[in-house]
């Protein structure tokens, strides 16, 4: 039977008659009957990834590419006058997950099912997913996102558990989502929930009434945790899906035979992140309900559980009030208790206690006690977690520490996202690098090709050409193609940067009035989310907007600089926006990315870097040698080191420099002031002269310059520009996350043995 013959087969008349629902409804069910002949029987050790995010994007181009489907699909719907392009509209996005932590379990979900490893993703199915960003007067304004519609990826199934919370017994029902890996098998994403969920008590855009339990608790991904209601519904969150997980995994298990004793003979857990930590607890519990003395199951516990850690920011470190689990989770207080007691039993430092003397309960703390390894997320993390964040536990358990870097699946970030780019390294070097990224090396054999290199620039110029008609169909904005596209898209946070960013195009705003014109003209585009309490990150988006409106008003800056900040920037939009870029910005103070994946994903589509020696730029530069990646700014080690003396004063730095004076000062000069807020202009210019947690001023100087090099590479020397993206892409292979997930099957699960 031909594609079009079996697809109109679930359409029930010619395509040529279908809206583009139709076709997508009838998409999806081809896409779930082939997923469903690649499941396999499973045999020795199985993964479970508990995660609280799994950002895992649209999901009909990526399960039909790893179907080995999307060609004929493609060239099927064409033929009937239907554009898959158009169809892949109307599929809602599933935007689980805030950024880099869920979008990398998504990754890792897909190279697991490539790697043909048994592993399945463990977490809840949320109503709706990380807010709808849109601005309204230069603001921030944050709306529900619904994904979920009659027909989702995510089916429900008939099996439940019985979870209790605060004293009070809740039904959590399994949704199985179906994943399927390029040309492997299919594995399944466990997502639960309540069939209680009320979603019309959400009012005024994301708020709700945090108490009602049963109505509220799968509402939203991290609601809002300013107080108390808040945070202790991440609390009930957590354990609703640490628990429904935990029984779930010894349900699956005892099915395959396993007697609980050997429960690490048949699974292998991996917590990511502190969210998922009470699995721990949980589990001895559930293993105590089955007969098993509490040391027996704490080493059962302790084999089958691994820990990652993605960051060393402090106030990302969950430590919970103990009068918080109390309410809560009464039955697990008395088994962390002995976890504690039992852990004071191997150290004597007070400081790698799980309950401290201020009764909170420090969940990395648990989990690297009581999981048989830590691993950090790029090189550069993991030493710092060895060496200052958590150099007790290390002194403790060398053993335990490890380092896994972060990867990217290329399905979805060169494969789909990118397919020009795709079809000009197919032409050069085969198509081995879709399952064995390595392949990619073969492409530097081309670098000093011309033909190559003008191939490249062309795929660029059309993949800008595709952005701009992008922004302006769905943000209002045109954009110059001849210009650099220079993107900073992540999560809005003062670490990160964009404030470094934003003085760095206020600079330009005076050096072009001034006559002193850049090399090139200048495309700057934001994409970011702020947390919705968080009030300085959304004075930094406002700051950005409206210099943004400043710029756009003066005719004699316009030509040379322009500012976009995309808004509700997601996994759709990243797609967008990656393949389109010049400029990669990971510009995060030294020592604070944990890692980061986005400059990955950018590295892999053509881009060059501007960034800090931070996260895997450190590992990106050492794969791409220091001529083809632009370095700037202070090491962690002398971050580090500022901290511990303590005697950063941003103040100095705003006297002692004339160009950081009068960047700071235009934030709340006459031109800001006309077009945007006085209150989040103040509030930012403040924060900065004052406080500056995360040193932007010592990397301006530094960040103006290495920026002003690579835009005069760009124009000066367009050949050189092109032969360092061709070294970029073909040095990408090290960051296929299915590098990554066979070092985790290497070295912590030993799946399927
Ligand atoms: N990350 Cl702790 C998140 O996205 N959310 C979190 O809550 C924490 C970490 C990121 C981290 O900031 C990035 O540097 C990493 O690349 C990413 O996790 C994946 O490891």
């Amino acid at each position: 039977m031909s594609f079009t013959e079996t697809l109109q087969g679930l359409t029930g008349k010619p395509l040529a008659d279908c809206t583009n629902q139709e076709l997508y409804l009838a998409l999806l069910e081809l896409v779930r009957q082939k997923s469903a002949d690649r499941v396999q029987p499973v045999t020795g050790r199985k993964l479970y990834y508990i995660s609280a995010e799994f950002l895992i994007g649209k999901l009909l181009s990526n399960n039909l590419i790893n179907l080995g489907l999307y060609d004929e699909a493609r060239d099927a719907l064409a033929a009937a006058g239907k554009s898959l392009s158009d169809i892949e509209e109307v599929e809602p996005e599933p935007s689980l997950g805030n950024g880099g932590l869920g979008r990398l379990a998504a990754c890792f979900l897909d190279s697991l099912a490539t790697l043909n490893l048994p592993g399945d993703g463990v977490g809840l199915r949320y109503h709706f997913g990380l807010f709808h960003q849109s601005f309204e007067d230069g603001v921030q304004n944050e709306k529900p996102d619904p994904w979920l519609t009659a027909h989702s990826w995510a089916e429900k199934t008939d099996i439940t558990y019985p979870v209790e919370l605060a004293g009070k017994e809740y039904t959590a029902r399994l949704y199985k989502l179906a994943v399927t890996g390029y040309e492997g098998r299919t594995n399944t994403l466990n997502l639960f929930d309540l069939d209680t969920i009320d979603e019309s008590i959400v009012h005024d855009g994301i708020a709700f009434d945090k108490t009602a339990i049963d109505k509220n608790l799968t509402l939203f991904l991290y609601p809002d945790d300013s107080d108390e209601a808040g945070r202790r519904l991440r609390v009930y969150q957590q354990y609703l899906m640490v628990s429904a997980g935990a029984q779930l995994i010894l349900a699956e298990c005892a099915a395959r035979g396993c007697d609980y004793h050997d429960l690490a003979d048949y699974a292998a857990i991996q917590i990511n992140d502190t969210h998922p930590s009470m699995v721990i607890p949980e589990l001895i519990r559930l293993l105590g309900e089955k007969g098993i003395e509490f040391e027996e199951a704490v080493k059962i516990v302790t084999k089958t559980c691994a820990y990652t850690n993605h960051t060393i920011l402090a106030e990302a470190l969950e430590k919970w009030p103990r009068a918080y689990l109390d309410a809560v989770v009464p039955q697990l207080m008395p088994i962390i208790e002995k976890l504690d007691a039992l852990a004071r039993t191997r150290t004597k430092d007070e400081s790698l206690a799980i309950i401290d003397k201020d009764d909170r309960v420090h969940m990395a703390h648990m989990d690297i006690h009581f999981t048989h390894s830590t691993n950090g997320v790029a090189a550069l993390h993991t030493e710092i977690l060895k060496n200052s964040e958590l150099h007790g536990f290390y002194e403790l358990y060398p053993e335990k520490f490890n380092n896994k870097t972060n990867g990217i699946t290329f399905r979805r970030w060169l494969l789909e996202c990118d397919p020009r780019l795709t079809a000009t390294l197919e032409q050069h070097i085969g198509s081995g690098f879709r399952k064995d990224a390595a392949e990619l090396e073969k492409l530097l054999a081309f670098a000093d090709d011309e033909a190559v290199l003008d191939q490249l620039t062309a795929v660029k110029k059309a993949n800008k050409e595709a952005l701009a008609d992008w922004l302006l169909r769905t943000q209002k904005v045109s954009v110059n193609t001849d210009a650099v596209f220079d993107i900073q898209s992540k999560r809005l946070h003062e670490y990160k940067r964009q404030q470094l960013n934003l003085l760095y195009l206020i600079h330009q705003y005076y050096e072009i009035k001034a006559g002193h014109l850049p090399a090139a003209p200048l495309v700057s585009i934001f994409g970011a989310k702020a947390a919705p309490a968080y009030t300085i990150a959304k004075d930094i988006i406002h700051a950005l907007l409206t210099l943004s409106k400043v710029i756009a008003a003066d005719p004699e800056v316009s030509q040379w600089l322009q500012v976009v900040f995309v808004e509700n920037y997601n996994v759709t939009a990243a797609e967008k926006l990656i393949p389109a870029c010049d400029l990669s910005e990971q510009i995060s103070l030294a020592s604070k990315e944990a890692s980061g994946t986005g400059n990955m994903k950018f590295m892999l589509n053509g881009a060059l870097t501007l960034g800090t020696m931070d996260g895997a730029n450190v590992e990106i530069s050492q794969q791409v040698g220091e001529e083809n990646i632009y370095i700037f700014g202070q090491t962690s080690d002398q971050v580090i080191h500022r901290y511990a003396v303590g005697d950063y004063d941003p103040a100095q730095w705003v006297e002692g420099d004339a160009n950081i004076r009068r960047a700071i000062n235009f934030l709340t000069g006459p031109e800001m002031l006309a077009a945007g807020h006085a209150e989040n202009l103040t509030r930012l210019h403040n924060e900065l002269i004052h406080k500056d947690w995360f040193q932007t001023l010592p990397d301006f100087n530094a960040y103006v310059v290495r920026k002003g090099q690579a835009l005069s590479d760009y124009v000066c020397d367009p050949k050189g520009w092109r032969r360092k993206c061709l070294v970029n892409i073909a040095k990408a292979g090290m960051f296929s996350s299915d590098r990554t997930i066979a070092e985790y099957d290497r070295d912590i699960w030993h799946l399927g043995k």
